[in-house]
């Protein structure tokens, strides 16, 4: 029998035979890589497609030795972009390109692309979250990097001061306050110091401190209906969903059977009078508009005007997305608010201010702020189905007391629900019911 003839380097290269094992590539600078490609260059251009054996393995020494060997196995086809720097497990196609391996291994015919798309199986439509589930997967990753806190801190039975401390710094790095990791700290010292706990009763004992910071401050907005309008003016730093928010509840008005009327109060943007217009569209309620850069304040008191001229129910004012810190804006701010008073001084009859849920401690500084500058009535937190720092609500909770009307759960007009204190506990502290 002939002897098997070890493939040449080329073939190895181009396809056939084992794949070279490539050695690993030293540390090279820019100018030592260019002049080995340059030679690399030389070499292939004068180099005969056969190469005796030993130039051969010469020269895939020295293709080695510069970092230069491309092997077979890591070249992209013709025409595919190369991969990213990294290693493989780094990138987000690695899974995929495992599976697409393990594909082609086992096809029995390869090589053979199916002409026609294969039709997709039928699959069930996703689910519909319901609203409870959209709140505990936005609270999830705070929710479980508490919940995994917690376990690795109550390993031991018996309850002592070290697990006490630790727990204090993870309830307030998870946003909860200093005031209510101690509140939570001193209950569980006074009712179980010394004796067995477990991890998931320390959860309770959370979810129940939380209850009851929240409770008093889960208030529905009642709108009195001897105001006509009833004046709601939304408030708050630049994309924390004010917008949104006046469609989804202007949305709920509607429902409700009021007459709606929405002021596009954010003049500063053209976008920002547009997209209050499709809510209104979408709802069926009257928009008072101005060209953009017109004055806030005038259009403020215009629309209360209108929205009294024509007896509408609920007039939702929007304004400009505002820094806290930015003095000059929340003048503005107190200007539009005079200003509506020129026309019913008992107006406005709720100023809602807007959190976005994934903000951290900045919340606070919105809240006092906005509440001093603005006379904040109630607050909306948005975004709880995205990645949400739940924590913080508690904490505001604690340190304001102002009333929690609303939350959005999604960007939908239906995702807005009233503020449920047990939920909301539940959702953070890692129970899922
Ligand atoms: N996921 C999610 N997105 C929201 C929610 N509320 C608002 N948004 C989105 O946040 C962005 C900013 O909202 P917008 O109402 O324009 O904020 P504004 O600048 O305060 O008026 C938009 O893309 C909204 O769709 C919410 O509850 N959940
Ligand atoms: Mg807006």
């Amino acid at each position: 029998m002939a002897e098997q003839k070890k493939p040449g380097f080329f073939q190895r290269l181009f396809g056939g035979g084992e794949p070279v094992k490539p050695a690993p590539a030293p540390e090279h600078t820019v100018a030592e890589d260019l002049e080995a490609d340059i030679i690399l260059d030389e070499v292939v251009d004068a180099a005969p497609l056969v190469l005796p054996p030993d130039q051969e393995i010469a020269l895939e020494a020295a293709m080695h030795e510069a970092g230069l060997l491309i092997t077979p196995e890591a070249a992209p086809a013709e025409g595919e972009p190369l991969p990213p720097a990294g290693p493989p497990e780094t990138r987000p196609d690695y899974i995929e390109a495992l599976q697409d391996e393990v594909v082609e291994a086992t096809d029995p015919v390869p090589n053979i692309a199916p002409a026609v798309p294969v039709p997709a199986v039928p699959t069930e439509p996703p689910k519909k979250q319901n609203w409870f589930q959209r709140l505990a997967s936005g609270l999830k990753r705070s929710s479980d990097q508490l919940t995994g806190s917690i376990a690795a801190v109550f390993t031991k039975k018996k309850l002592d001061q070290g697990m006490l401390d630790e727990l204090e710094d993870i309830l307030i790095q998870s946003d909860f306050g200093v005031d209510m990791a101690t509140t939570v700290t001193d209950a569980l010292r006074r009712d179980r110091f010394d004796r067995d706990i477990t991890s998931e009763e320390v959860r309770e004992v959370l979810s129940a401190e939380i209850v009851k910071v929240l409770e008093p401050v889960a208030q529905p907005l009642a709108l009195d209906t001897g105001k006509k309008p009833f004046v709601i003016l939304m408030v708050g730093v630049n994309g924390t969903g004010k917008t949104t928010t006046i469609g989804k509840l202007a949305s709920l008005y509607h429902a409700q059977g009021k007459t709606v009327m929405l002021a596009a109060g954010d003049t500063f943007r053209a976008a920002a009078i547009e997209q209050l217009q499709v809510w209104g569209d979408r709802t069926g309620a009257t928009v008072i508009r101005k060209p953009p850069g017109s004055d806030a304040s005038g259009l403020a008191y215009e629309a209360v005007e209108r929205a009294r001229e024509e007896g509408a129910d609920v007039l939702l004012i929007d304004t400009a997305g505002r820094l806290q810190n930015r003095d000059e804006l929340m003048s503005e701010l107190e200007k539009i608010i005079r200003v509506i008073k020129k026309v019913d001084p008992t107006a406005p009859h709720a100023t809602l201010l807007t959190l976005d849920a994934t903000t951290g401690q900045n919340a606070l500084s919105q809240v006092e702020i906005f509440g001093k500058r603005a006379g904040v009535t109630g607050l909306v937190m948005t975004k709880l189905d995205g990645t949400a720092r739940g924590g913080i609500l508690v904490a505001i909770a604690r340190k304001f007391a102002l009333p929690v009307h609303f939350i959005g759960v999604g960007e939908g007009v239906d995702n807005l629900e009233p503020f449920a204190a047990r939920d909301f506990a539940q959702a953070i502290a890692g129970n899922t019911r």
